[in-house]
Order: C-alpha cells, then sequence, then structure tokens
C-alpha cells in the first residue's frame, strides 16, 4: 500500500529547522504565529459578503487610499498573534504610519521584525476578487532587549531572513521562502492546516502574460510603452496575453506559476512607482530570485539592493521571468 507523505506547513518548518544545528526555533515559531493569523484572517475574507464588514472604514491609511473594514481587521489579527507568540519585537505595517514596538516582557528579548501589508488588494473585496497578505520578516541589527529604532527597520530587501504571502482565492495558500527555494501550501479547511502543494517552485524562464495597469499607458515612460507596444502588437510564434486584476498577490501569484512578468513603473504624476518596498516590492523580490526570476526598478537595479530611507516608500517594480524583466528592460535602456 502507497502511501503518499502529505507534508503539513508545521512539519515542513521543523524538517528546515532541523537543517540548521544552530537554529533556536523562533523563526519556526514567527511562521506559526503568521499561519494562525492567515487562518483567522481567511474566515473573515470568506464571510465578508455575509457580515457587514464591507465597505470603506471611513479612514484613509498613510497612502491616502480609502481602508476597508478588513484591512484594518487584518492588520490587528497579525499584530495579535504576533504579539501573543513573543518571538516579535516589532512590526512595520502599510496600516501603521510608524513603528508598532512589542514592548511585552515575552517580546522584548525577541529579535526578529516583521514588515507587512496585512491585506494587500483590499479594493478588491467588495467584488470577491483574490486578496492576499504580504509579509517580510528581518532580524534586528542594535542589540536584543534594547529600544527598536529605524536602522532595525529600514533594511535592504538582502537582509531579509523570510519572506512570503498568503493568497485568499480559489483556495487560501502560503507561499514563502527562507533563501532555500520557495515552496506553497494549500489550506485543507476540513483538518484546519496548510499542506505542501507545490514544491520548490520555479518560474519559467519565458513567458507571454504581461500585468500593468493599461489606464497608466500615457504616464509610463516611452520605454515601458514601447515594452507595452510590442506585447500588443508581438507576431511571433505566439501573441502575448495583458492579465491584470489589480491585486498584486493574485497577479504575481500567476506569474510565477505560468511564466509572465508583473510591472508598476515610475508615471508622470507617481515617479517611484505606486507599490512600497518595505510591504511589498522587496518580500516579492525575495520571492522572484528564489523561484528563479528577476526583480528590478526597471534600470537593472535589483530591488532588494534599494536602501530604504522611509518606511512607506514607493519604488517601480518590474518582478517576473528573468528573460521578460530582461526585454523590458532594453526597452528602457534604448
Ligand atoms: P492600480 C493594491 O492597492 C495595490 O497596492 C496592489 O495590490 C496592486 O497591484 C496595485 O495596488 C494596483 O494599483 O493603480 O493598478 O489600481
Amino acid at each position: 500500500m502507497r502511501i503518499n507523505k502529505v507534508i503539513s506547513l508545521s512539519q515542513f518548518i521543523a524538517d528546515q529547522q532541523s537543517k540548521f544545528p544552530g537554529a533556536t526555533g523562533d523563526l519556526s515559531k514567527i511562521f506559526r504565529d503568521i499561519k494562525f493569523a492567515a487562518k483567522i484572517v481567511n474566515r473573515d475574507v470568506r464571510k465578508a459578503g455575509l457580515v457587514d464588514i464591507l465597505g470603506a472604514h471611513g479612514t484613509v491609511n498613510v497612502q491616502g487610499e480609502e481602508v476597508k473594514k478588513l484591512d484594518m481587521i487584518a492588520n490587528e489579527e497579525f499584530k495579535s498573534s504576533l504579539t501573543l507568540g513573543g518571538d516579535c519585537c516589532a512590526i512595520i505595517s502599510e496600516e501603521e504610519e510608524d513603528i508598532h514596538h512589542i514592548e511585552t516582557t515575552l517580546n522584548q528579548d525577541s529579535k526578529y521584525i516583521i514588515a507587512m501589508d496585512p491585506l494587500d488588494g483590499s479594493s478588491n473585496i467588495d467584488v470577491n476578487a483574490s486578496i492576499g497578505t504580504i509579509f517580510s520578516v528581518y532580524q534586528r541589527i542594535t542589540p536584543v532587549g534594547g529600544p527598536v529604532n529605524m536602522d532595525d527597520v529600514l533594511q535592504k530587501g538582502t537582509n531579509q531572513v523570510a519572506a512570503g504571502y498568503i493568497i485568499y482565492g480559489s483556495s487560501t495558500m502560503i507561499i514563502f521562502t527562507t533563501g532555500q527555494g520557495v515552496n506553497a501550501f494549500t489550506l485543507d479547511s476540513s483538518i484546519g492546516d496548510f499542506l505542501l502543494s507545490h514544491p520548490d517552485i520555479q518560474i519559467p524562464k519565458d513567458g507571454k502574460i504581461y500585468s500593468i495597469n493599461d489606464g497608466i499607458y500615457d504616464r509610463m515612460g516611452p520605454g515601458v510603452q514601447k515594452y507595452v507596444d510590442y506585447c500588443r502588437n508581438s507576431i511571433d510564434k505566439e501573441t502575448y496575453s495583458a492579465r491584470y486584476i489589480g491585486s498584486m498577490v493574485a497577479d504575481f501569484h500567476r506569474n510565477m506559476l505560468k511564466g509572465g512578468i508583473f510591472m508598476y513603473p515610475s508615471t508622470t504624476d507617481a515617479p517611484n512607482g505606486k507599490l512600497r518596498l518595505m510591504f511589498e516590492s522587496n518580500p516579492m523580490a525575495f520571492i522572484t530570485e528564489q523561484a528563479g526570476g528577476k526583480a528590478t526598478t526597471g534600470d537593472g537595479k535589483r530591488i532588494m539592493e534599494l536602501q530604504p530611507t522611509k518606511i512607506h516608500q514607493r519604488n517601480p517594480v518590474f518582478m517576473g521571468s528573468p528573460d521578460m524583466v530582461n526585454k523590458v528592460e532594453s526597452f528602457i535602456y534604448k
């Protein structure tokens, strides 16, 4: 009788930890806390249409964007789970203006810092399109036990210890890397656990899907416009397909599995683009590179090499199949 070894997220993390003799288990506990909050947010997202938690929260976040109630709920859920877990000393969040210090006795000697977008793509909540949580894990730079400061939270993406996203789509999945490749786990609600469904994901070297908001075409740089024209008018072996739903996690996930490029360039009205370095670009860049892809600002510069100077800073984003990123850069350089 063949036994299909189904590997749970907890088992996978434990196996990974055993490969590092010096590991303390603290990072494994961070994943435990993220997994718990992900299940709670998944429950709330799935019932959004039933309970009056839809619609504007009535406030705008630091980005000047209308905040949906689920954004705030997700933000609180992840903060609560990471605080109770005791292994996170500070959080920066798209929904928080400044550093959220966690100074409980349980957490003050912890070394990990989380950067998160608790519910990205939330404008899609009311139309039942896929949305997601995006997170990065960093080790603090200043001494454990002391106050966390900006040096601890404004670290380059190359310092990420781990990064991942949860996609609340037709199924709920956690996709993450700790620098040892990219693996995806799908929630089996019947047992309440995430099971390994996509081991060692590799993004195809080339692809035919390009993802960009066509509505900003007139405000893009000429090089990006030329690339979009190239894709629209492609007559080589296969035509390109434009796929974009305005939820980074959903667009990114599709392109990583099928091959493609996700672009959010600088525009005349937003010279640094729209996406946030700490909460969207860096974690997705880490995953992209670990899956064999490329993630740059369109001028050959790796996103993860950018030195952050502000918590909510933005940067142009070109990430996905390496041949496609090289192609758009060849138009930008022309
Ligand atoms: P636009 C969602 O607000 C988000 O931050 C990303 O998830 C998404 O890729 C992007 O903005 C969509 O922006 O301007 O195309 O609506």
